[in-house]
């Protein structure tokens, strides 16, 4: 029944049993029933259905008919009291159901399963781009400075050091410049490189300031993407500041193999350079084309003879005539002259005869990890300091 009078809005379920002339009556409040109806499903409608009454399971009794649950309709009569109960969902419902709660759970699947693959990628080993590996490279200070002593060519003394990049790579060993300078100078991390490396060598020798050979002579290879670069001079200056004033002379090798655009804003940046004392060295001189004219503009202080002309000493009459005219040209021109990749005592002397101020080469040492460099100095030092005590 939908109500009494006493309480006319809550329906009431009533059995009646009659026997012997009497009767007993049951009564159960709909607020009950209601509860029961809605703990028995999650979705979908429920009926409970008593002679032509039914209530659903917002507790409402109607007779009118219950309408059509065509999906997962199910209807259950109890065997021992007269009322049946009738689930299912209105037509359409299911596909409402798989929206509006599966489509976030596969969203979430689908993020689950994206957040794994990224996970695997990145531990498989992603392939990544030449300027990725180089950046990661640096961050993880893979590149290390090598040096290589130059020496006075009258007395074979240590007066400083060429330094060369060396990529330690976990796994790989050393790994040449030959091999990644031109990629580091193609995606511009060269720039950073060169810093890090400036970084790397004052942070070694500073400390051995007072132990260096005076105004000790320290290169650097450039790149032409430095001459564009006006953070080159704060590179310097930064450098030059690790040490005591006058303790170094700071030099740039700029390679002739391949010479760069000398415009309004490289001009700059070589003459503040050379402000604050910074030596410009053109580096493997004699294999490119540089000119005159390029020399004077760049205010070049040293010419690094290119190996090449070395090696040939005594197997071609050539290069030892363009080594004559190198000399010439550096005298007119009051620059300073380095050979490099000397071998040989005969090169040694070839090149002493000429009067070329400056040698590097194996002879006198190879290149060697930075941290190398004071003991190696010392040991020179002290043969050095044997020979001549021999002689006397
Ligand atoms: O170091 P190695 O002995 O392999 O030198 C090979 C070449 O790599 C040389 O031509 C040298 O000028 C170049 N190189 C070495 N270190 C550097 C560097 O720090 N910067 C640039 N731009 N070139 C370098
Ligand atoms: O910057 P530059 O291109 O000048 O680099 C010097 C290169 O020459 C480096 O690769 C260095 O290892 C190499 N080198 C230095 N001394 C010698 C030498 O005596 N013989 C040979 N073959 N190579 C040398
Ligand atoms: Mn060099």
């Amino acid at each position: 029944m939908a109500g009494n009078f006493a309480t006319p809005d809550i329906p009431l379920l009533v059995l009646r049993y009659s026997a012997n002339g009497g009767s007993a009556m049951a009564v159960v409040d709909s607020r009950y029933l209601r509860a029961v109806l809605q703990l028995a499903i999650q979705e979908g409608d429920l009926y409970l259905k008593v002679g032509n009454l039914r209530m659903g399971l917002d507790g409402r009794v109607s007779n009118a008919p219950i309408p059509e649950l065509s999906e997962a309709f199910a209807q259950r009569a109890s065997n021992s009291h007269p009322y049946t109960v009738i689930a299912g969902s209105p037509t359409g419902s299911v596909e409402n159901h798989l929206l509006n709660y599966t489509l976030p759970f596969l969203a979430l699947t689908a993020a689950g399963g994206l957040f794994v693959g990224l996970i695997c990628y990145r531990l498989l080993g992603r392939p990544s781009s030449p300027r990725t590996i180089l950046r990661r490279a640096l961050e993880a200070k893979q590149f290390e400075p090598f040096l290589q002593p130059i020496v006075d060519a009258c007395d074979g003394r240590w007066v400083g050091a060429e330094v060369l990049m060396r990529w330690r790579l976990p796994g790989e060993g050393l790994i040449r410049p030959d091999l990644f300078i031109p990629m580091a100078e193609r995606t511009g991390l060269i720039l950073p490189m060169t810093r890090d490396l400036m970084q790397q060598v004052a942070a070694v020798l500073a400390p051995h300031a007072a132990d260096l050979p005076p105004h000790c002579h320290l290169g650097f290879n450039i790149s032409a993407a430095h001459c564009r670069d006006p953070q080159l001079l704060d590179d310097c200056r930064s450098f030059l500041a690790a040490f005591p004033p006058g303790s170094i002379e700071l030099w740039l090798e700029l390679t002739e193999r391949e010479l760069i655009e000398p415009t309004e804003e490289s001009d700059q940046l070589f003459q503040q350079l050379s402000a604050i004392g910074v030596k410009v060295a053109i580096d493997d001189f004699g294999i490119g084309h540089a000119s005159l004219n390029y020399l004077q503009r760049f205010k070049v202080d040293a010419l690094k003879i290119d190996q090449s002309f070395v090696q040939h000493i005594g197997a071609d009459t050539l290069s030892g005539h363009l080594l004559d005219t190198l000399v010439e040209l550096a005298t007119r021109l009051d620059i300073d002259l380095v050979a490099e990749g000397v071998e040989t005592k005969a090169q040694l002397d070839y090149l002493q005869a000429l009067g070329i101020p400056y040698l590097q080469g194996y002879l006198f040492g190879r290149p060697m990890p930075a941290h190398e460099f004071m003991p190696a100095l010392h040991q020179h030092r002290n043969a050095v300091g044997d020979t001549i005590d021999h002689q006397q």
